[in-house]
């Protein structure tokens, strides 16, 4: 093992020590070395990426001993293990985590100046593997980090897409997507596992047959094979040895498929294959899609869950033997329904390869899954046509239609007579061209059943699986989504962290999150405040020169507050309430000049799925407004608008130190958690917000007096729906709401052009699925009371600081914490630094 040495000058010396030494002498030889041996330059000619590559192998290189490590103490321990199976990961750029983690951040940077290296520059150079979308991808990385963390032994499993969230530009105010080509320069990250790959069998069909025991048996004979490479990422924890691993499959082409076709001829055919191969880990698909259920997107998800769970199948024969003990060795967590089909391919797996008998293989399935639900907006309930699975995967539609055959019986046995009940609860919607449900599927496959905040554990107990609820309330779970404070404050802001760890006297808060109560002493301190106010504002000057740049928006971050909505462009978040605020900002500026209002810039982020009209509309919306605003010389002193290109984790990086305001205004019961909201509030941002998802628990945490609530309750807006709600009359009733309206509708912001906008105005004032006219008038006043709190500094930076003070629970290693204790029954492996 390495010393964790403290800084000496002594020369690096053997080859071991340049390899893994974490002083800054070795820093700088192993740098320079990388360079030349892996990147082959010397220093004059090294690009920047070069400079950054040199960068990523010197800090892999002290991970990687780690790593060999923790895999020898977990082989060797028969450590149980978690594999959270996920089609998404929003990692965020690996280099300043990773360096953080190591507890190196302040040598390296020593180090890279002592060289004359630009840091801040080689850090930027870093393109992020963007492989999620939104909350559900950023929540499996932070959880990454956090089993590390906590010590949990742990594998990711995932697939490593060619091409990750696209990119987005702003043109004319539209957004604008472009593919992202994230592995165009390597990634110093991953290590290819060539010798790590399993075939993956697509269409055809089963032949039933007795085995030499004369049992009755199942043979797939597929039409299409592939193969699954493993290519894998070392995830180290904070202050830890342990590094967990993140295994993302790549498919290629199987050789014996390919070298058959070669050697009747078929040359063409032959490369065919291999593309038509390589095209299933090609590309993420952007959620909120409303084409979304596409043929390749099933290929996807069935091509990771078989090579993973090949691959937990084949590390437990090599480690612990005898599949019986399968589940008491891996507990599998389904991250949404898009690994469920891991149900049926477990059972087939136990049962047709290893003949294991379907009670066996059922009760070792049901022991070793637990799934989480992360959504109840219907749209974003997968299903799949029967006739599709019978084409790509017939022997698991047999599965599942016995899976199906003897859990129906028992909820007849249970509930006698109630057949719409059986016809509710079954794995097959048979109404109107039949389905599978895969909620439904991985509900009955699982152990535990779990939402990702309070109220949404509520209402998936009382709505969407209210009968699977009643049948077996033991099995639902909460667990209230956290963030990871490594990456949301130590990294994405420095001076905050900084600052904490001064006045709390230990940096100890990192990983132990409550301990940043010890700030709420100091709340009414006038010189703390006045420091964190510097924080504030200086990442708000960070950001407006990146906006400058970026956004062309020029933004005073010393006058104005930072007002900030950062997620992804969807209709139940309401980034079109925000903007009706802006305008009656703006109508009440034209009308009185002189209102003598707070400053505010509106700042925006966020991508809309490529085939989500009324999504990229707002987009449009949001621009044209900004560009009426800035270009007002009457208002443009007093409010500002700007739209961040391209949101992901890196940008995310820069907004949330920068928020004074956070806009967490959704409507109550569709926002499963949010995580965007605990960023800002750990961050120091205040939160407007309504009582959804984790926001009604940020708002227990931090204090109702800390917290802007505006709003129905999600039960109010049930008891609305059902009475019937009329928008019309909101719209009519309310003059300022209707003069709002009728200005987008009238062409100000869109060159005269009235009917660009008509879609987004007749929709909310006709149909308005998300009630935003209904919580018009209650955001306003809100805001107006916002406006006077900000007017008073002490009161406001006071909020702040126990915002921060109160953030604990929302750490990520809270959740981890949970899931281990009350769902995977897991105990921590603990590996020294
Ligand atoms: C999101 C939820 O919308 C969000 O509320 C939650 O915080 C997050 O998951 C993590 O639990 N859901 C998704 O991102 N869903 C998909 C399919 O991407």
């Amino acid at each position: 093992e390495a010393p964790a040495e403290t800084e000496t000058e002594a020369p690096a010396t053997s080859h071991e020590h340049t390899r893994t030494g974490m002083s800054k002498a070795s820093l700088k030889q192993a740098y320079i070395d990388n360079l030349f041996y892996i990147q082959g330059r010397f220093r004059e000619v090294a690009t920047p990426h070069d400079l950054y590559m040199a960068a990523a192998f010197t800090v892999r290189d002290r991970m990687l001993e780690r790593w060999v490590k923790s895999a020898q103490v977990y082989k060797s321990s028969r450590a149980r293990t978690v594999c959270y199976l996920s089609a998404e990961y929003l990692l965020g750029p690996h280099l300043a985590n990773n360096l953080v983690n190591l507890g190196i951040a302040e040598v390296a940077q020593r180090a890279g100046e002592e060289l004359d290296l630009d840091f801040k520059a080689i850090l930027e150079e870093e393109e992020e593997p963007g492989l999620g979308n939104g909350g559900l991808g950023r929540l499996a990385a932070c959880y990454m980090d956090s089993l590390a963390t906590v010590q949990i032994p742990a594998i990711g499993y995932g697939i490593r897409y060619e091409f990750g969230i696209f990119d987005q530009i702003i043109e004319d105010g539209w957004q604008v997507e472009r593919s992202d080509t994230w592995l165009r320069n390597g990634n110093p990250w991953e290590i290819p596992r060539p010798k790590i790959s399993f075939p993956v069998m697509y269409g055809g069909h089963t032949e039933h047959y007795r085995d030499q025991a004369e049992r009755p048996r199942v043979r797939w004979i597929p039409d299409m094979v592939i193969s699954g490479v493993a290519y894998d990422t070392p995830v180290l924890g904070y202050g830890v040895g342990n590094v967990n691993l993140l295994r993302l499959w790549k498919a290629e082409a199987t050789e014996s498929f390919d070298f058959q076709t070669f050697n009747v001829g078929d040359y063409y055919g032959a490369v065919h294959a291999k593309i038509e191969a390589e095209t299933i880990s090609k590309v993420l698909y952007p959620n909120d899609d409303p084409e979304a259920g596409k043929e390749l997107r099933l290929k996807q998800q069935y091509f990771f869950v078989s090579c993973s769970i090949q691959d937990m199948i084949r590390l437990h024969l090599n480690t612990v033997g005898p599949l019986e003990t399968f589940h008491e060795k891996f507990v599998a967590q389904l991250n949404d329904t898009h690994p469920a089909i891991a149900v049926a391919e477990l059972m087939r797996l136990l049962m047709d390869d290893h003949a294991v008998t379907w009670d066996d293989a059922w009760a070792t399935t049901r022991a070793t899954f637990c799934y989480t639900n992360h959504t109840l907006l219907p749209e974003a309930l997968e299903t799949w046509s029967v006739a599709l699975f019978e084409r790509l995967l017939p022997r698991h539609l047999e599965i599942i239609y016995e899976i199906n055959r003897r859990f129906l019986d028992e909820v007849r046995v249970r509930y006698l007579g109630d057949e719409e009940r059986v016809a509710r609860m079954s794995l097959i919607d048979e109404a109107g061209g039949r389905r599978i449900r895969m909620a439904h599927l991985a509900v009955v496959g699982s152990r535990a059943v779990n939402g990702v905040a309070a109220l949404h554990s509520e209402l998936i107990k009382t709505t969407l699986l209210k009968d699977f609820y009643e049948m077996a309330p033991e099995r639902f779970h909460n667990v209230t989504n956290g963030v990871t404070p490594r990456r949301f404050i130590v990294v994405s802001n420095p001076r905050l962290a900084e600052l904490i760890t001064e006045v709390c006297g230990h940096d100890r808060w990192i990983r132990d999150l409550d301990s940043l109560r010890e700030l709420e002493a100091h709340a009414d301190d006038p010189k703390l405040q006045a420091r964190w106010r510097e924080v504030k504002t200086a990442a708000k000057r960070d950001l407006a020169v990146w906006l400058k740049r970026h956004a062309g928006v020029l933004l005073d971050p010393q006058t104005m507050m930072f007002d900030i909505q950062a997620k992804r462009l969807h209709e139940y978040k309401r980034q079109h309430l925000n903007v009706l605020h802006i305008i009656r900002v703006y109508q009440r500026l034209k009308q009185n000049p002189n209102l003598g209002m707070v400053p505010r810039a509106f700042i925006f982020g966020g991508k809309a799925a490529p085939g989500y009209y009324m999504a990229k509309l707002m987009i449009k919306l949001i621009n044209a407004v900004a560009e009426v605003i800035n270009n007002d010389p009457q208002v443009n002193g007093y409010i500002r608008v700007a739209f961040m290109p391209d949101f992901n984790v890196k940008n995310g990086q820069r907004l949330y130190p920068a928020a004074d305001l956070s806009e967490q205004i959704s409507l109550a019961g569709k926002e499963a958690s949010g995580t965007g909201n605990m960023k800002f509030s750990m961050n120091g941002a205040l939160t407007v917000g309504t009582l959804d998802g984790a926001n009604i628990e940020i708002r227990e945490e931090v204090g109702a007096e800390n917290f802007f609530l505006f709003g129905m309750t999600a039960e109010e807006v049930r008891r609305k729906q059902d009475e019937g709600y009329r928008p019309w009359d909101y719209y009519h009733g309310d003059q300022e709401l209707k003069s709002d309206i009728d200005l987008i509708a009238s062409g100000l912001f869109s060159h005269g052009d009235t009917n660009l906008f008509r879609p987004l105005t007749e929709h909310l004032i006709h149909q308005d699925p998300f009630m935003v006219l209904a919580d018009y008038r209650a955001y306003l006043e809100c805001q107006d009371r916002i406006s006077t709190v900000y007017d008073r500094p002490a009161e406001w930076d006071r909020m702040s600081i126990l915002n921060v003070a109160r953030m604990g629970k929302f750490s990520s290693d809270r959740s981890i914490r949970e899931y281990a204790e009350r769902i995977w029954s897991i105990e921590p492996q603990p590996l020294g630094a």
